[in-house]
């Protein structure tokens, strides 16, 4: 697999992994795991992909962008301030009283949040209605969804993609960040998914699986899912829970993490 870890795309994920490592370290604990295993597909999505203007976030036209798996919220928040929707210095008002930026997203809180997440399952299912109100409407806009391998074991995912099957709702491009693991252990032995991609072929969606820490091969497989019509899509992004964190990577307990100054600092470095 060869990475261009130095294009524009990769350096944007690099920021956003290490804005989010400063930002959950900061307040001391978090989910680290799942937030920087998406650093790249938010990277393709916001930095290539989505049209999207942070100083019109409620621009009727926008692509709409869902993080399904709410508790990654932080990930978001640091795309969302690199983006230009709010100032970076609101990222150390993460999770404080009072703050805009709560764990779980919230569209009611955040500037540039498209759907309130965290009870998993139901983003998708926003997504689809979006994406079918987009066709109603005659509308050109994508509708993004990421969702999580763990958060598959929700029938309301397979709910939600039917019907986006159903109707043919080819303005819908789902990516499904396949770290392997859920909170409390590895995805495969507490109820198995696989085969994945079988799964969503049989459902009526188009498909494809590729490596999910290259942010250019996620935005070129994402212009080529715009190309396809009379199907969903969805992106199974292979990656890895905690990705980048020398203490975290590929463990379990990356899920949610307490984190010292010196540790997230030497995550940083590294
Ligand atoms: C309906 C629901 N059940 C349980 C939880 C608690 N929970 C939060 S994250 C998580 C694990 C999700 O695993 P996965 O989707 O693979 O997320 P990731 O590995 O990306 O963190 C669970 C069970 C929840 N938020 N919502
Ligand atoms: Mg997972």
């Amino acid at each position: 697999m060869k990475v261009n870890e130095n294009s524009y795309l990769n350096t944007q994920a690099k920021k956003i992994r290490n804005l989010t490592i400063e930002t959950i370290g900061k307040f001391g604990v978090g989910h680290l795991g799942g937030s920087v295993s998406i650093a790249e597909a938010l990277s393709a999505i916001y930095f290539d992909a989505a049209n999207v203007d942070p100083k019109n976030p409620k621009w009727s036209e926008r692509d709409r962008i869902v993080l399904s798996k709410g508790h990654a919220g932080s990930a978001l928040y640091c795309a969302l301030a690199l983006k230009g929707y709010f100032d970076i210095s609101l990222l150390d008002t993460l999770n404080r009283n009072g703050t805009t930026l709560p764990s779980h997203c919230d569209m009611n809180k955040t500037t540039g949040v498209d759907m309130t997440a965290g009870s998993l399952g139901q983003g998708l299912s926003a997504a689809v209605g979006m994406a079918l109100a987009g066709k109603i409407d005659k509308k050109d806009y994508t509708v993004y969804c990421i969702i999580g391998d763990g958060e598959c074991q929700e029938g309301q995912i397979w709910e939600a993609s039917m019907f986006a099957a159903s109707r043919k709702l080819d303005n819908l491009i789902v990516l499904l960040d396949n770290n392997k693991m859920q909170i409390d252990g590895l995805t495969k032995d507490i109820n198995n998914i696989e085969p994945l991609d079988e799964k969503f072929k049989s459902f009526g969606f188009n498909v494809y699986s590729i490596y999910g820490h290259d942010a250019d091969l996620i935005a070129k497989t994402i212009k080529k899912a715009k190309k396809v019509s009379g199907k969903p899509t969805v992106i199974i992004l292979d990656t890895v829970k905690g990705k980048g964190v020398h203490f975290c990577e590929g463990q379990v307990s990356s899920h949610s993490i307490t984190m010292t100054e010196e540790m997230w600092k030497s995550a940083i470095k590294e």
